[in-house]
């Protein structure tokens, strides 16, 4: 790789490409050059990058010509169909979707959890689910110090895991809701896209996210932050060491997911304060406890 970066978003029109956009103009990354694809839909469209005026390209496998870093979330199918061919061209890329992240030979990686993972990876890296991504942000510290036995987790997601699509239904619902409208054709998007059924979501709790697996108990959200956590935390995405399951409801939240974690350390000794001290000060976590000045955001 060059000393710059030529750097590729694949969904760079999405709720999450444009997130990407921002988030690389503020990095230390040095990049060369930035290109941004999207499907032909959005193609034309302009977008900034720093201060340049970028125009959206089709995404074809040519389009990896040159590139050095992919930075990608369109979507499974997107992934699956371009980053093979991203790879073959020379280009390293990290996958924010679920397409890969329980391949054998790909690094499933927090930076700050298990960033010794990267080492194997073979042009293509995953990260987990924003819900795991949170959750093992905050567990690690504690079971590096006290080990870990369970964990039952329950979230709060916000339409935005689900696409700009799923927020811009939430707000029109919601302002239909308050204008008295009949909601009866509002719902196109959640719980979720491909699903057969879809349910209002303004003012109101939704108890799917993802599809349904075939045991009718855990949605394919559930199964993902069961078998990524075990996977980013012991290297094994089976791993009986620790006992975990979730439960994951949509809320009526743009953007920004919630979640409560129950977890029962190894160490019995291992005292409230001592927990908080691990976590007060670990590499990206903020500790909220002053419940007496009521600050928690
Ligand atoms: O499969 P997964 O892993 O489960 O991921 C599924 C989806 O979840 C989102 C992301 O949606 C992804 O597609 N996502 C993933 N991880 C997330 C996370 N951690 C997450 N969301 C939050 N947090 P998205 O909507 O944010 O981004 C989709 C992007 O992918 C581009 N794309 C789609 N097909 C493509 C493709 N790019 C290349 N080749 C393809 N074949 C997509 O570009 C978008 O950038 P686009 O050009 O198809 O559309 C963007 C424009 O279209 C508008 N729009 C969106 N939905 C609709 C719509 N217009 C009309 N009707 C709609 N239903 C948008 O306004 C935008 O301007
Ligand atoms: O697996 O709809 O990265 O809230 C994360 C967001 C799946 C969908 C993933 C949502 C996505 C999820």
């Amino acid at each position: 790789m060059s000393k710059e970066y030529n750097v590729a978003i694949l969904g760079a029109t999405g709720a999450v490409g444009r997130r990407m956009i921002d988030q690389l103009a503020k990095s230390t990354i040095p990049v060369k050059s930035v290109k941004l694809l999207a499907s032909s839909r959005s193609a034309g469209t302009h977008l900034k990058f720093r201060n340049q005026d970028l125009v959206v390209e089709e995404t074809t496998p040519d389009s990896f010509d040159g590139v050095d870093l992919v930075l990608s979330s369109a979507g499974g199918s997107v992934s699956k169909k371009f980053l093979p061919e991203a790879v073959k061209r020379g280009a390293v890329c990290v996958d924010n979707t679920s397409a890969f992240r329980m391949d054998e030979d790909v690094p499933l990686v927090v930076p700050e959890v298990n960033p010794e993972a990267l080492k194997n990876h073979h042009g293509i890296i995953a990260n987990p689910n924003c819900s795991t991504i949170q959750m093992v942000m905050a567990l690690e510290p504690v079971r590096r110090k006290f080990g870990l036995k369970q964990i039952i987790v329950s979230t709060y997601q916000a339409a935005s895991g689900a696409g700009q699509a799923a927020i811009d239904e939430l707000k029109k619902e919601s302002q239909d809701y308050l204008d008295g409208k009949n909601m009866q054709e509002d719902a196109h998007i959640l719980p979720t896209k491909g699903d057969k059924k879809h349910y209002q979501m303004a003012f109101n709790l939704l108890p799917q996210i993802d599809v349904f697996e075939q045991d009718g108990y855990y949605t394919h959200e559930e199964w993902k932050m069961i078998h990524e956590t075990k996977k980013i935390m012991l290297d094994d995405m089976d791993a009986k060491d620790i006992k975990v399951t979730a439960t994951c409801v949509r809320v009526p939240i743009r953007i920004a997911h919630g979640e409560t974690v129950y977890f029962e350390v190894a160490d019995k000794s291992a005292t409230t304060d001592q927990i908080k001290d691990a976590l007060d000060g670990a590499d990206g976590v903020v500790l909220q406890a002053d419940s007496a000045r009521q600050i928690y955001r």
